[in-house]
């Protein structure tokens, strides 16, 4: 028996990253046909509905009429969310690890395998993303200027910052101070 975490899991993977494993596919919107989905992942419509009412980051939504559901943000297949530019914050955060660091100097933050780079709105939020892969290191994006210099800004659904990609002028980091 799949858990509800595991299922949550599974789910995940088929609206964000690979439908075909259970042979749907994506509309260009990032929709999926829930009797496909409850079909493909085996699970109840009641179940699905638990899931996406108590996820913890509210990671999917249904349409008015529940006949489709998406993921509100973390692709890396590619879907229009639809979502309109907005002015974010000064600063927004972005969690990650101390070995990305190097890296993340030279380049900024790219958006690797996903669609947007993903930040957050607070350090806390921040630490939990980072603390993902190891150790978390915060690092705090000029959110304000990047927007003031005609970069753009998406708030999705479920309260993640996205952008195209954040230039190493706009990071500082880390902060607070690593030690
Ligand atoms: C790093 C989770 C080297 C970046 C979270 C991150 C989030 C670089 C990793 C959402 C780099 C990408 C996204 C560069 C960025 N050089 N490393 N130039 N630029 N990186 O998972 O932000 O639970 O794609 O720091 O809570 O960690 O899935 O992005 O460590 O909201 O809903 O490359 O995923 O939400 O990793 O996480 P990811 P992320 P869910």
């Amino acid at each position: 028996m799949r858990s509800q975490k595991q299922t949550g899991k599974f789910l995940c993977l088929v609206l964000r990253h690979r439908p075909e494993a259970i042979g749907i596919t994506l509309d260009r919107h990032g929709w999926a046909d829930v009797a496909h989905v409850l079909k493909g992942v085996g699970i109840s419509m009641t179940e699905l509905e638990e899931i996406v009412a108590t996820d913890e980051k509210q990671r999917y939504r249904f349409s008015e009429d529940k006949t489709r559901i998406r993921a509100n943000q973390g692709h890396s297949v590619p879907v229009d969310l639809e979502l309109e530019e907005q002015e974010p914050p000064e600063f927004l955060y972005h969690g990650t690890v101390g070995t990305f660091l190097a890296s993340i100097r030279e380049q900024g933050l790219q958006r690797q395998s996903r669609q947007y780079v993903h930040l957050s709105k607070d350090v806390e939020t921040a630490v939990k993303v980072g603390k993902r892969r190891g150790k978390p290191v915060v690092l705090q994006v000029a959110a304000g200027k990047m927007y003031a210099d005609g970069l753009q800004f998406y708030l999705s659904e479920n309260g993640v910052w996205l952008t195209h990609e954040v230039p190493p002028a706009y990071i500082k980091m880390p902060v607070p101070p690593s030690h």
